[in-house]
């Protein structure tokens, strides 16, 4: 079975980085219109764009649109075998959720099985976590997830790489993509476990008090009558 080099396309991102410095996600939502912040390493004959929309090869056409803002970013296999991957280091602190939208949309059919994955990796490399993978083989023959929302919370403080990668598999007619948008790194909870109610959470409650108010009086008129 055929294993992909995750670690070498890890490397290759860390020496194509342009900063090691300390920072969030950038550009999460693609909404420059491009890959700033972001190291993609398409596979021989792979390809990977920022665009207003992901339109499937075959007929019927499927209209995948951006889940954040005007963008989206996709990525395609090429050279069989070979992973099309893009990646970015970023940091985080305890306790931390990065959460993000991906689809993957299946662009050829059995024996081929194309396939993708969202991988997390620490500082040095070394795996973490697995947070999507898809492939022929489960969507079916041009078949699609459709748009999956992920989220990862991170217990500890550090710096982290997430790597998106999709590959072509064995001939066939097409080359699978995925598509990635909204990609978020969300502000550390309240500390000491404190909960703070949202908003709609405080009306939700308010409107509780008032019902339980109102059976109240309600009660006294009919004790009163
Ligand atoms: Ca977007």
């Amino acid at each position: 079975m055929r294993r992909p080099h995750l670690v070498a396309v890890a490397l290759a991102i860390l020496l194509a980085s342009t900063s090691s410095n300390a920072a969030p996600i950038t550009n999460g939502s693609f909404e420059t219109g491009d890959f700033t912040g972001w190291s993609l390493i398409p596979a021989p004959g792979g390809f990977g764009f920022v665009a207003g929309n992901y339109t499937s090869i075959f007929s019927p056409p499927l209209f995948f649109f951006p889940t954040h803002g005007s963008f989206l970013a996709y990525l395609g296999g090429g050279q069989e075998g070979e992973y099309t991957t893009l990646g970015q280091f970023f940091d985080v602190a305890a306790g931390e959720v990065l959460s993000f939208d991906v689809f993957f949309k299946a662009e050829d059919a059995n024996p081929a099985n194309d396939d993708a994955f969202v991988n997390l990796f620490d500082g040095s490399l070394n795996f973490v976590a697995n947070l999507f993978t898809a492939n022929i083989v489960g969507v079916g023959d041009f078949g699609t997830t459709g748009w999956v929302h992920v989220t990862h919370t991170f217990p500890t403080s550090g710096t982290f790489l997430l790597l998106f990668g999709v590959r072509n598999d064995g001939g066939g007619v097409g080359t699978s993509v995925l598509g990635i948008d909204n990609v978020q790194q969300s502000s550390s909870p309240p500390p000491n476990g404190t909960l703070i109610p949202e908003p709609g959470g405080i009306w939700l409650l308010a409107c509780a008090l008032l019902g339980v108010a109102a059976a109240a009086r309600s009660r006294r008129r009919f004790v009163s009558v």
